[in-house]
């Protein structure tokens, strides 16, 4: 059956790949509608050789027929616009953080918790997760299902697509500014500090407890998706000036021993995962080879010797696709039963 598929947020960075996502995967797709902004209505994208429109959400009328929603529209819009949607019997897939921790919300990476996803047709609200959350859990949900965990600890590198089309630009323009000797024009807007030839140690806002927003998702949405309420979490995010393309150095002390060995094999036959650790020939993930990239890639694979289980590995995946407009298709194929390839990795 061919659906009507509506984006929100159609125009950003995320939005723009749910569209060539949707294409790409040969989702089916009768009727594809696209809300923006104001500032964006009146945009024409364009999908399977036919020219859409962008158009304000201003009418929940306009919201007629549609079967699926896609939203990457930001928390605030969200939280108005999901519920009018799913009241209308839509199965909503939201990529903000508006949802997440609702205890009725399912909070969903289809490589593992897929049961959790209400089965089409369905008015219903369904999270995705944060990108840096989800490109760790993929890496290490196998390993700890092999030998249990008893604390992780995350450091990101996370690439300024994150933030979306404004800080990329803001990125391109400061980077053409500088190598043109024009340092002193650079004018931050959408970060606090330069984010050119820099490292920010901040994303999302601060929290009182000295934490960012960013790390409490990633410690918050972990306990959540792997439902371990206990299991020990700490984070620290940085924005590096990078495009695209979140990397994150990851320790996982284990119940049990892991040997490196071992991890890598179980990692090559992760669903959703790739292994690439050579590090004899320079081989390990980079985010410059991953964006673009369906596979969360995995490298620098090594023991923690400070404890008595534990591994350092490297996780590398494409913030814009498996961590956000691939994610959210994904679910949409699952609740539809669509059988996705990458759950016949052989
Ligand atoms: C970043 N991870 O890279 C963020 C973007 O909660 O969905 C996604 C924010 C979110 O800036």
């Amino acid at each position: 059956k061919e659906l009507c598929v509506g984006i929100f947020g159609a125009t950003g960075a995320v939005g723009k790949e749910m569209i060539s996502i949707l294409e790409e995967r040969r989702f089916p797709v009768g009727e594809l509608r696209l809300f923006a902004t104001e500032r964006s209505a009146g945009e024409k994208v364009s999908f399977k050789g036919r020219t859409i429109t962008v158009s304000s959400f201003d009418n929940p009328e306009k919201a007629k027929g549609i079967h699926i929603a896609l939203l990457s529209a930001g928390a605030t819009p969200s939280l108005e616009i999901s519920p009018i949607l799913r009241d209308q019997g839509i199965l909503v897939i939201d990529n903000s953080s508006a949802f997440r921790m609702d205890p009725n919300v399912p909070l969903v990476v289809p490589e593992i918790n897929p049961s959790k996803i209400p089965a089409y047709p369905a008015g219903a609200i369904v999270a995705n997760p944060n990108c840096a959350t989800i490109q760790m859990l993929l890496a290490i949900k196998p390993l700890i299902d092999c030998a249990g965990a008893k604390r992780i600890v995350v450091t990101t590198f996370q690439s300024v697509s994150g933030t979306g089309k404004d800080a990329m630009d803001e990125l391109t323009t400061q980077l053409s500014l500088i190598l043109n000797g024009r340092i002193g024009d650079v004018a931050p807007k959408v970060y606090p500090h330069q984010i050119a030839f820099n490292v920010l140690p901040h994303i999302d806002s601060f929290l009182p407890d000295g934490y960012t927003k960013e790390e409490e998702k990633m410690v918050n949405e972990t306990r959540k998706i792997l439902d371990m309420a206990d299991i020990r979490v700490t984070a620290t995010t940085v924005r590096v000036p990078v495009m695209v393309g979140h990397s994150e150095a990851v320790n996982i002390e284990f119940e049990r021993d892991l040997s490196p060995e071992t991890a890598r094999k179980i990692l090559e036959k992760a669903p959703g995962v790739k292994v690439l650790d050579n590090p004899s020939d320079c081989e390990y993930p980079l985010p410059m080879d991953v964006a673009g990239q369906d596979d969360v890639y995995v490298g620098r694979i090594r023991r923690d010797f400070s404890v008595d289980h534990g591994l350092n590995l490297w996780v590398v995946g494409d913030n814009l696709r498996k961590g956000a407009a691939l994610n959210a298709v994904q679910i949409a194929e699952f609740s539809l039963g669509i059988l996705p390839n990458h759950r016949e990795k052989k």
